[in-house]
């Protein structure tokens, strides 16, 4: 089982009639434009990174039910609460720690550019593809201007709204393809940021206790990649070992918050 995870909507175009009896339907031809034109540019970069992957589970088991409070609460001022903002705090603190994960590598990869906001892009499913609005300056921000900020970039993707201002200057990005399903991913990197994590689908899975008792635990999988090239394996899992840290023991994140 795993937790309600509601399926976004299928944004996928009908191409086809409904198939007659017989026939075969014709090819369509579809010129590339517009956001997926924009997005065989990016990736075309993309790939000249060469890309680092690494996994790890987390134990969100004590996560679910804080999270299960602070929705209560931000539902009753008018804010629906996901898991993202969590994630996205978290990878914030843990950015403080790991600097060079919120770096850009500039075009003739001569400079690493330290960044001093925090601007997390999240990877949305619209209506008209995907696309990495970012939440700015998240290293100044509570979870709940978080909450409220995603929701706000979300239903502004939901109508085609997105501005050049949502879009530009990230410099970490996370992925929460769980929300449709699957496990693991192999994110590709936005340039000129160096990291990004895929989130996958928490599910009520069974685990063994400090005692080999088994525990129902909620678990998730995280998939990094990063830049090679500027970012080696050992800084990458310390990072991912500090993230995890502050989601599988929330009262971890109120020591380190401004
Ligand atoms: N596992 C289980 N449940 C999840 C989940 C996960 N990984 N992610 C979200 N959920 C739950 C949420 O908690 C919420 O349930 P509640 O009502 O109990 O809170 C429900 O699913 C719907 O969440 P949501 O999708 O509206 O909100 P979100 O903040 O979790 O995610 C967004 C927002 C924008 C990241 C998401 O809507 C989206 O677009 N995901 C797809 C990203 C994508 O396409 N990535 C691939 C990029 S590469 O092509």
């Amino acid at each position: 089982p795993s937790v309600k995870a509601k399926t976004p909507a299928p944004f996928q175009k009908k191409i086809f009639q409904p198939l007659e009896a017989g026939k075969v339907p014709a090819d369509v031809v579809e010129p590339l434009k517009g956001i997926q034109k924009a997005m065989v540019k990016t990736m075309t970069a993309a790939l000249m990174i060469p890309h680092f992957g690494y996994c790890d589970e987390i134990d969100l088991t004590n996560l679910v039910h804080l999270r299960k409070q602070l929705k209560d609460l931000a539902k009753s001022r008018g804010i629906n609460f996901s898991y993202m903002p969590i994630f996205i705090k978290a990878a914030s603190l843990a950015l403080n720690q790991f600097p060079i994960l919120n770096a850009h590598v500039d075009d003739k990869v001569e400079n690493l550019i330290y960044k001093g906001s925090h601007n997390i892009g999240i990877a949305v499913d619209t209506p008209n593809g995907l696309l990495v609005p970012n939440i700015k300056n998240v290293q100044l921000k509570s979870c709940f201007d978080i909450a409220t900020e995603l929701s706000a970039l979300q239903e502004r993707a939901g109508r085609n709204q997105l501005t050049p201002t949502d879009l530009k200057d990230g410099t970490f990005s996370l992925s929460n393809i769980g929300s449709i399903g699957g496990t693991y991913a192999k994110p590709v990197i936005l340039p000129p940021t160096v990291a990004i994590g895929a989130l996958g689908k928490i599910q009520v899975l069974p685990r063994f206790g400090d005692h080999d008792q088994v525990v129902k635990c909620h678990l998730m999988q995280i998939s990094w990649s990063a830049d090679h090239r500027v970012i080696d394996g050992a800084t990458m899992a310390r990072f991912s070992n500090l993230w995890k840290s502050y989601l599988e023991n929330p009262s971890m994140m109120l020591l380190d918050m401004k």
